[in-house]
C-alpha cells in the first residue's frame, strides 16, 4: 500500500506512535509518505520506503492566523497525486482529519481513503471545546475508518462528541527491541551513585501530566532513601516543577533533562517510573517504561488501566493522592522480591500485549478493511 501519514511532529505520544507505525509499515514493504510541518522527531536513521514532505505555511499581513489547515490540505493533495497514495492516515483529529477531507474533495481526489486515529487530547480536551466540537465530529464522520488507542478513549469520544460513529480500538505499541532492559550499569552511573535509586518521568509537561505531583512523590521517596529523579521532556509546567523541587529541598537530586530523542537510554536505567496524570487515553510513556522492565506508579480512572494492571506491573492510585503514590513507591523500592516480580511482569506484559509487530498487523488489517469499503 501507499500510505500518507500526518501527525504533530513533536515529542507528544501521538507523533511518536504515528512515526513508529510509519517506519514499521515501511519495513514491512509499504510505501510511507509523512506530510507535516517538520520532520517527526522520532524519524531517525534511513528507512527505505519512507519519504517526508514538509508543509510550508506562508504568512501574509492580512492573516492574523496563517491557515495551516489549508496549507496541509494542499500538500496532502499534491502528495496523494504525485505518489499515487491509497490512503491518508491522520493522527490527532484536529485539524488533520478535516485537511485530509478537503484534499480528497478536490477534483481527482475521489478514491483516496481517510483513516483517523484518535489519541486523547484531540477529543477529550480540544474536540470538546465548543469552537472545535462540531468540526471534530464532522472530521470523524467523513473518515472512512476511525480508530482509538483505548476503550476508555472510545467511550469518552462518544460522550464528548455525542457521536455513534464506528470506532475500532487499536492499542498503542512499543518497539520492544529498543525499549528493553539493560544489563550494563553505565546508564545508571551517569546519574546515581551505587546504592541510590533512580526514578524517571517522561512527558510534555502539560497541566494534564501533573508534573508537580512527580516532585511531591519524589520528595517523599527521597525522605526515606537516597534517590535521583530524571525529568525527561519539556513543556509549560517545567518551571512550576523546578520551583517546587527547590521549595522541597530536592532540586539537587533532580535532573531536568529536557526533550530527548534517546528516551530508552533514560528509561532503562530507572528503578521506577512515575506518570501521575489527570487522565491518559493510554499512557504510552508507561508502556515504554514497562518494556524496559521498569515498574510504574500511575493513576486510576482512565486508559492507563488498559496498559497497566494495578498491583502487577506497578501501582495505580487516585489522581492527586501523592501520599498513596509515595507509599506505593517506597514499598516497591524496598521490597526486593516485589520489585523483581513487577519488573518481570512489566516486560512480559509489553511483549505479550503491546509488541510493535502484533499491533502494526492490526493496523494493516484495518487498512485492508477500509480500502474494501
Ligand atoms: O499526552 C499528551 O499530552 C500528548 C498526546 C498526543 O496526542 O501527542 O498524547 C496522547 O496520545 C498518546 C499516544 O496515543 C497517549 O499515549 C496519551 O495517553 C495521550 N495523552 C492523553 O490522553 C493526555
Amino acid at each position: 500500500m501507499k500510505i500518507g501519514i500526518t501527525c504533530y511532529p513533536t515529542y507528544g505520544g501521538s507523533g511518536v506512535v504515528a512515526t513508529e507505525l510509519g517506519m514499521a509499515l515501511a519495513r514491512r514493504g509499504h510505501e510511507v509518505h509523512f506530510v507535516s510541518y517538520e520532520a517527526p522527531v522520532r524519524l531517525h536513521g534511513y528507512v527505505e520506503n519512507v519519504y517526508y514532505h514538509p508543509v510550508e505555511v506562508s504568512g501574509y499581513p492580512l492573516f492574523k492566523y496563517p491557515p495551516y489547515c489549508l496549507a496541509l490540505a494542499g500538500r496532502m493533495y499534491e502528495v496523494a497525486h504525485e505518489s499515487g497514495l491509497d490512503m491518508l492516515h491522520v493522527h490527532y483529529a484536529v485539524p488533520h482529519a478535516l485537511s485530509a477531507h478537503l484534499a480528497r474533495e478536490m477534483p481527482g481526489g475521489g478514491s483516496l481513503k481517510i483513516v483517523t486515529t484518535l489519541h486523547g487530547t484531540d477529543v477529550v480536551l480540544v474536540g470538546a471545546d465548543s469552537s472545535y466540537r462540531s468540526v471534530t465530529r464532522y472530521g470523524l464522520k467523513v473518515s472512512d475508518g476511525v480508530t482509538a488507542v483505548s476503550e476508555y478513549l472510545k467511550r469518552r469520544t462518544r460522550e464528548a462528541l455525542q457521536t455513534d460513529c464506528e470506532i475500532e480500538v487499536i492499542p498503542n505499541f512499543v518497539n520492544t527491541d529498543e525499549f528493553a532492559p539493560r544489563k550494563d550499569r553505565a546508564g545508571r552511573r551517569r546519574f546515581a551513585d551505587a546504592g541510590e535509586k533512580i526514578i524517571a518521568h517522561l512527558s510534555n509537561f502539560r497541566p494534564v501530566k501533573r508534573v508537580v505531583d512527580v516532585i511531591e512523590v519524589f520528595a517523599r521517596i527521597r525522605g526515606r532513601m537516597p534517590a535521583k529523579l530524571l525529568m525527561v521532556g519539556d513543556g509549560p509546567d517545567r518551571y512550576k516543577a523546578e520551583r517546587r523541587a527547590r521549595e522541597l529541598g530536592v532540586y539537587r537530586d533532580v535532573f531536568f533533562l529536557g526533550g530527548r530523542q534517546a528516551v530508552a537510554d533514560l528509561l532503562a536505567p530507572a528503578d521506577l517510573f512515575i506518570l501521575p496524570s489527570e487522565f491518559e487515553s493510554f499512557g504510552l510513556a508507561n508502556l515504554e517504561a514497562m518494556s524496559c522492565g521498569v515498574p510504574v506508579i500511575s493513576t486510576l480512572g482512565s486508559g492507563v488501566e488498559e496498559a497497566v494492571v494495578n498491583g502487577e506491573q506497578g501501582r495505580l492510585c487516585r489522581v492527586g493522592d501523592v501520599e498513596a503514590m509515595a507509599a506505593a513507591a517506597v514499598e516497591i523500592l524496598t521490597d526486593g522480591n516485589l520489585h523483581e516480580k513487577m519488573k518481570k511482569s512489566a516486560r512480559a506484559r509489553a511483549l505479550e500485549n503491546f509488541a510493535q509487530d502484533k499491533i502494526v498487523e492490526k493496523y494493516e488489517k484495518f487498512y485492508e478493511k477500509t480500502l474494501e469499503k
